[in-house]
């Protein structure tokens, strides 16, 4: 557990702290932690909510009838509790700042269904935190369902130790091509992430799904000895480390599509090419995605930082508007589900009069190379005609819209961290230094968006080291020659969709992910409900139509599910 220290309830974020706002909904005082959720989300959270009519006060007093927190046990936040109270008051009695005994403690799940529903929704027990009477192993019976979709799997969750050992095995099996064994172990650590408490012994798993033999195996093993002797081995194996190294970044981060990396990737290693400078010096023709995959090879490994990703679509949008004005463009993918990286940026774009989206990306990808943005693109056509489609086809991942892989040229400013939004940028997730900006000042030297461009005599970057803790500066090793110093921009992998605005709820959905989410989502409508999802439409099997809808919400309704938003489609 992590250390609670005594600390004095944050009060100076705002200052309309007191209680004299008129509230809609007078008996519902809320009271949000700001303990692991930081308080930048904690200050966004109560804009959101005092928004909405809600009273959200940022002092403990005893007017707090609901506490909400977020990635906190029940017995972390009694312990916060007591420490602000000096432990007065746990029985319900009279505390001096607080009433711990009779306020609710609940999880951030229940403020954003309330945020969404616009009312405080009635409490649930999934909307309470967990508390242990008293320590031990008792068990806790949970029932859990067992589609992912029909789950809350909020981005940070109780058991990371379990899914990072079965995400490892997920991942050398997808390496492998076997999808299948890749989906049991992506299903198992799923429902781990969506379990509102720690696993602390296999008994609490009795009665779950999706634990299949395997999966519970690598768990119990590791619950009982910390580490899984298949996780360890295949960790450290040579064949795994290789084939994620060529394969995912040279090939997947390019293409996306699962197994045309792998098989190559494969043949290679069999041949001796194990890294990526193997592979340049292997004489293999390479297509030009896999030699944009080997250039930038080094950044491309880099997580994308939030603040780049809004960077970015600051650029995107400006191209947008440019090119077509009036359109809109939506941030999909893991970043819109609340994660603060990626290993790219997704966008979506369309515009609310039907058919004007049409050979849109060739003009926002003319806009883009003019400015010098892109240092590889690779644009396909929309290929979806729904009378052509047949609801006969099968639910696939693929979908046809009119898409543009890229990777964006990304300016950096090396010498400060202040982004042009005027927020300094998280360093915690990795060794991301880079601040973001929109000036781009040499447009063309690197493009390598024209397939006979010459202009860019940059060697590999083998390896791209950050000097220092909060250090600005990147050095270089390239070849045999280190040059250190700050550059002045970084490369990025950037995927643009247009849909047209009546498909745009589904691609909304099934681009918004997670991989395994959108999965369980298609598995569920096929099976239990007779009908196929896609990131064009749904079809109806049974009445034989197709059902339209304008919203997230409505796809989930016409699915028969509860509406789940973005940030708990983290499965
Ligand atoms: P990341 O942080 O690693 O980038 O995580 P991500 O943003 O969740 O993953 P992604 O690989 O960028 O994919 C974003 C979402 O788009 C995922 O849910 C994935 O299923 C979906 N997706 C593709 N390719 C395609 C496609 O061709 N069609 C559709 N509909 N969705 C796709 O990756
Ligand atoms: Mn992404």
């Amino acid at each position: 557990m992590v250390p609670l220290k005594r600390r004095k309830v944050n009060c100076s974020v705002t200052s309309d702290s007191s209680g004299d706002r008129t509230s809609k909904f007078p008996g519902v005082v809320i009271f949000l932690l700001e303990r692991k959720m930081g308080a930048s989300r904690r200050a966004f959270l109560t804009r959101l909510g005092r928004g909405k009519g809600f009273n959200i006060e940022y002092s403990l007093s005893r007017s707090i009838t609901h506490i909400v927190s977020e990635n906190n046990s029940g017995e972390e936040v009694r312990t916060w509790l007591d420490l602000q109270t000096g432990g007065q008051g746990r029985e319900g009695g009279e505390g001096r700042t607080a009433r711990p005994g009779s306020v609710h403690l609940l999880d951030i799940v229940w403020y954003t269904e309330s945020m969404h529903a616009g009312i405080p929704v009635i409490i649930l027990d999934r909307h309470r935190l967990q508390e242990r009477e008293k320590p031990g192993l008792e068990l806790t019976v949970v029932s859990v369902p067992s589609y992912a979709c029909q789950r809350h799997t909020p981005l940070l969750h109780h058991n990371t130790i379990l899914t990072d050992a079965l995400s490892i095995l997920a991942e050398n099996a997808e390496l492998s091509e076997n999808e299948g064994r890749g989906v049991a172990f992506r299903r198992a650590a799923a429902l781990l992430k969506s379990l509102p408490q720690e696993v602390r012994g296999a008994e609490q798993l009795r009665g779950l799904p999706c634990l299949g033999e395997h999966s519970l195996r690598v768990i119990k093993e590791v619950l009982e000895d910390g580490v899984s002797h298949e996780v360890e081995t295949t960790t450290h194996s040579e064949q795994f480390k290789a084939m994620k190294c060529v394969c995912v970044c040279v090939f997947q981060a390019l293409t996306g599509i699962f197994g045309v990396g792998a098989k190559t990737a494969d043949r290679w290693f069999r041949e001796g090419i194990h890294t990526p400078s193997n592979l340049q010096r292997s004489g293999h023709t390479l297509n030009r995605a896999q030699r944009a995959g080997l250039k930038y090879y080094d950044e491309l490994n880099l997580p994308v930082t939030k603040p780049e990703a809004v960077a970015i679509g600051q650029i995107v949008e400006r191209a947008v508007h440019a090119v077509l004005p009036g359109a809109e463009m939506t941030l999909i993918g893991g970043f819109r589900r609340g994660k603060q990286t990626g290993h790219d940026v997704d966008f979506l774009i369309t515009h609310p009069d039907e058919g004007r989206e049409e050979g849109l990306m060739p003009k926002v990808v003319s806009w883009l190379e003019a400015q010098g943005f892109l240092l590889y693109q690779k644009t396909t056509g929309n290929s979806y005609l729904e009378s052509k489609e047949g609801p006969a086809r099968p639910a696939s991942n693929m979908d046809r819209f009119e898409r543009c892989f890229s990777i964006f040229r990304l300016s950096t400013d090396n010498e400060g961290r202040e982004i042009q939004t005027g927020r300094e940028i998280q360093t915690g997730e990795g060794p991301q230094t880079y601040s973001p900006t929109l000036t781009n000042t040499d447009p063309h030297t690197h493009s390598d968006t024209h397939p006979h461009s010459k202009t860019d005599s940059h060697p590999l970057p083998q390896t791209l080291v950050v000097v220092g803790d909060h250090a600005q500066k990147v050095s270089w090793v390239l070849g045999n020659s280190q040059c250190s110093g700050p550059r002045s921009w970084r490369a990025v992998r950037v995927d643009l969709v247009v849909s047209p605005y009546s498909q745009f709820a589904f691609a909304l959905l099934g681009w918004t992910g997670s991989k395994l989410f959108e999965r369980e989502l298609r598995r569920w409508a096929i099976h239990e409900k007779a009908m196929t999802l896609s990131s064009h439409a749904l079809y109806d099997r049974k009445r034989m139509q197709y059902l339209r809808a304008s919203s997230e919400e409505e796809i989930f309704a016409h699915l028969g599910l509860e509406y789940i938003p973005p940030c708990d489609r983290n499965a």
